[in-house]
């Protein structure tokens, strides 16, 4: 676990750079006027945090220096990693896999290019490796040659893969992949779907319909629908989730490409925001980048 943290540490690099970088500047060469405030304020949206954390850190370091409760830029650093620690541990989170027996299914949807297909290699493996018997399933029928992109990543994971023919209804892919799942005695299915815009309404209608197919081949299934989140995307994460949420439900967040970019802060507005929790983090393109999200983890990464 140490190996990951230090992985994770390195990971979000720039973004503690970007946001502490500017901060410590800000803190360092004046008193906490407003004019401070206003230029931590900046930094902290810069670095994605959003408004509603970003608002309730500011108004808090406001309150205690009016209050004089801090005394120096070291107090008011500190206390504002508090928060930031305080608004990432806040979130409850009900496990995935529910060690009944029965079938899982993992339901794995979001934008195009957010690192779907990936992520459920990643996936594979991770629970493979656990013990879990893992199959995958393309439902992604409708980009040329996702399928054996998908493939390629069974074969890595040396994991059970279904598939059907180019151009399938994926709600019909979905459904045979459940009872075969079944059959052959799976813990775990992992289901890839087209990339999709939040927007369009008839695409986010066919994940509701891909989920009621599954429910209907094995009603005792336990389906959690993941959203895969580009950690470089920013504040429009929150309309994506809005839009996915209605659409298919969504039990957990998956924020990827966290390697490299200066915009993580994006979690800590995920979890301000919303209820979804995050359940996985990704931070490269190997198959073994992938992490579950440990929220003091990840504030200690992002803090320390
Ligand atoms: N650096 C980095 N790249 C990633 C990560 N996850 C995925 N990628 C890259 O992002 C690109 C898109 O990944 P895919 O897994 O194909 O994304 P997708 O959501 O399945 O895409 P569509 O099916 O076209 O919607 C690929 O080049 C991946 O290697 C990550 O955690 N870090
Ligand atoms: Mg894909």
């Amino acid at each position: 676990m140490l190996k990951g943290l230090s992985k994770l540490r390195d990971s979000l690099s720039k973004t503690r750079d970007n946001l502490f970088g500017k901060i410590n500047l800000a803190l360092g060469f004046k008193k906490l006027d407003d004019e401070t405030l206003d230029n931590i304020e900046e930094s902290l949206l810069q670095a994605d945090l959003g408004v509603g954390a970003t608002t309730r850190i500011i108004d808090e370091i406001r309150s205690r220096a009016r209050r004089e409760l801090l005394s120096n830029s070291d107090e008011a650093l500190n206390l504002l990693k508090e928060e930031i620690r305080t608004i990432l541990t806040s979130a409850r989170k009900e496990p995935l896999l529910n060690g009944s027996g029965s079938l899982v299914v993992f339901l794995v949807v979001g934008v195009n290019g957010s690192g779907k297909t990936t992520t459920i290699g990643k996936l594979a493996k991770l629970h493979s490796q656990n013990g879990k018997k893992v199959m995958i399933a393309a439902c992604d029928t409708f980009r040329a040659a996702a399928v054996e992109q998908l493939q390629t990543w069974a074969m890595r994971s040396g994991v059970e893969f279904t598939r059907s023919h180019d151009n399938a209804d994926p709600a019909a892919v979905a459904y045979d992949a459940t009872i075969s799942a079944d059959a052959k005695g799976m813990d775990l299915l992992l289901v890839d779907t087209a990339g999709r815009l939040h927007t369009k309404s008839n695409l986010m209608q066919e994940l509701s319909k891909i989920r009621r197919v599954i429910e209907k081949a094995d009603p005792q299934a336990t389906i959690r629908t993941l959203l895969v989140i580009d950690g470089t995307t920013g504040q429009n994460a929150l309309k994506q989730v809005e839009a996915f949420t209605a659409a298919a439900g969504c039990d957990g967040l998956i924020v990827t490409k966290l390697d490299g970019t200066a915009k993580g802060g994006v979690v800590v507005a995920i979890a301000q925001e919303l209820e979804a929790p995050v359940r996985y983090i990704c931070i490269g393109e190997g198959i073994d980048d992938i992490q579950e999200f440990d929220a003091a983890e990840f504030a200690e990464a992002l803090l320390e």
